[in-house]
């Protein structure tokens, strides 16, 4: 029990998986909790909602959540809450502390913490440490922004020796006191616009892994990255920069003179799962593993779904599920990785980017579009003149399309590039939409 939130009246904003992990902590520490969501109490999960008030925790959701001013002592963010929403500014003019949820689990911490962050690869390298740790006997648990809150497994952690957790620019945006022993920084790419008024905005959000890292600690940086103002021991990796610790030379990684890694011998395909492995064996050699010991669970490795996931050939055309582009930046290197012609599905919620940039990549590699979502004829008028552009009401139609378009020896690639959420739950759920469709496509 930490004494700290004995008594305290604390209010947690947001009733998805962290706001749920946070309140369920602090009321276990004695806290009078209370949770409010904007949404009608109906659009929320009801095992959640009867969960919370099993355990004491009041819930209050809809318009009486969104017109709540109460007094509390501390006010926790759930990362999906933007802190200038309605929700969070009915509290901002309080004295009270606010922090968001990565920072309260960090309190509780009492295990070394190593934090990955990066537009894109984020949950891969998470995956690869975590698999990589406890295959050589340093217990980890993946967590953090890949779907398991910090605040609920700080509530494990004497089963851990380390902690491997995902952060993202929403969650490093409200730290004070986070300081991972080992910090991760493996790409750079503008994302996120519906919630930062500039990329610049949400660049600073997630520097913000390193600012309280000490000469003591590990910042593994991408060496194609300006990453400024860094204290802790900076090791670099790179697949484009000879000068990097680890770098590629021919089908081989190499930490400085050695050949440690050679690719042939791992599932992992493409420059950015090349990084992503190299990341990787920065953080096991800074936590003292030999590469001997990193090398064979890395091999081991098995690529994820909705990660330019291979779904089936149809009568001479591959699919391909990389439902987690959710970013330029992401289709970009789905793309690159294509040898073979592509009918691109792309398209869905308006997340305040254009899709001019990859004019050139698609007018080269695609030979035709299908654009669905809220974003279809925003893509259509920034790629009508690289290629054949169809617009799709439904993703079952954009399958059928795609189907009836794409010619032997060609890939279906559905590499969406921004976020599901204008038609689907989740990234996942429109992924697993994808592969069943596939799936069902006559021979
Ligand atoms: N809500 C309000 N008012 C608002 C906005 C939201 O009440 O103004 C409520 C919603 O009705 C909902 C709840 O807040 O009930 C959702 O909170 P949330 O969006 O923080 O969702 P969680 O379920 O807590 O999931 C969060 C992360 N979500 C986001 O950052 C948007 C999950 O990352 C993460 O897995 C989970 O915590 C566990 O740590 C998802 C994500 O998309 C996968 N992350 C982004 C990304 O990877 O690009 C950053």
């Amino acid at each position: 029990m930490n004494a700290r939130y004995q008594n305290k009246n604390a209010v947690v904003l947001g009733a998805g998986l962290s706001g749920t992990a946070a309140a369920l902590l602090l009321k276990s520490n004695g806290a009078d909790v209370t949770v409010l969501d904007s949404a009608d109490e109906i659009k929320l999960l009801k095992s959640t909602i009867d969960n919370l008030r099993a355990n004491g925790v009041r819930v209050i959701t809809g318009a009486a959540a969104d017109q709540n001013r109460d007094l509390y002592d501390l006010i926790v963010l759930s990362p999906g809450i933007d802190p200038d929403s309605h929700l969070a500014q009915n509290f901002a003019s309080q004295k009270s502390e606010m922090m968001g949820e990565l920072e309260l689990g960090w309190l509780f911490c009492e295990r070394p913490v190593i934090a990955i962050t990066g537009t894109n690869g984020k949950t891969t390298t998470t995956e690869l440490i975590a698999q990589m740790l406890n295959a050589c006997s340093q217990r980890t648990i993946a967590c953090g922004n890949i779907g398991k809150p910090l605040t609920r497994v700080v509530r494990d952690q004497s089963k851990f020796d380390v902690l491997t957790v995902e952060v993202s620019s929403f969650q490093l945006e409200t730290i004070k006191s986070f300081r991972p022993t080992i910090a991760v920084w493996l790409n750079f790419a503008p994302d996120h616009l519906d919630r930062y008024s500039s990329v610049s905005e949400y660049r600073a959000a997630k520097l913000r892994i390193f600012e309280n890292q000490t000469a003591d600690d590990v910042a593994v940086v991408n060496a194609s990255e300006n990453v400024p103002q860094i204290r802790g021991q900076r090791v670099t990796f790179s697949a484009y920069n000879d000068q990097a610790d680890f770098r590629l030379s021919g089908n081989t990684i190499y930490f400085q003179n050695r050949p440690v890694l050679p690719l042939v011998e791992a599932k992992l395909r493409g420059s950015h799962n090349i990084e992503n492995l190299m990341a990787t064996l920065a953080t096991g050699h800074a936590r003292g593993l030999s590469f001997e010991q990193m090398v064979p669970p890395l091999c081991r490795y098995e690529p994820q779904p909705h990660r330019c996931e291979f779904v089936r050939t149809v009568s001479g055309v591959d699919y391909v599920n990389d439902s987690k582009a959710t970013n330029l930046d992401a289709v970009e290197k789905a793309l690159v990785a294509q040898t073979k012609p592509v009918v691109l599905i792309a398209g869905g919620k308006d997340k305040g980017f254009d899709f001019r940039p990859l004019q050139g990549l698609v007018k080269e590699k695609a030979r035709a579009a299908i654009l669905i979502g809220e974003m279809a004829e925003r893509i259509r008028q920034d790629w009508s003149e690289a290629t054949r552009c169809e617009l799709a009401a439904s993703l079952p139609e954009a399958v059928e399309r795609a189907h009836a378009i794409a010619q032997p020896g060609e890939v279906v690639l559905f590499s969406p590039g921004t976020s599901s959420f204008d038609m689907f739950k989740s990234y996942a759920d429109r992924g697993d939409q994808f592969r069943s469709l596939v799936r069902a496509l006559p021979k």
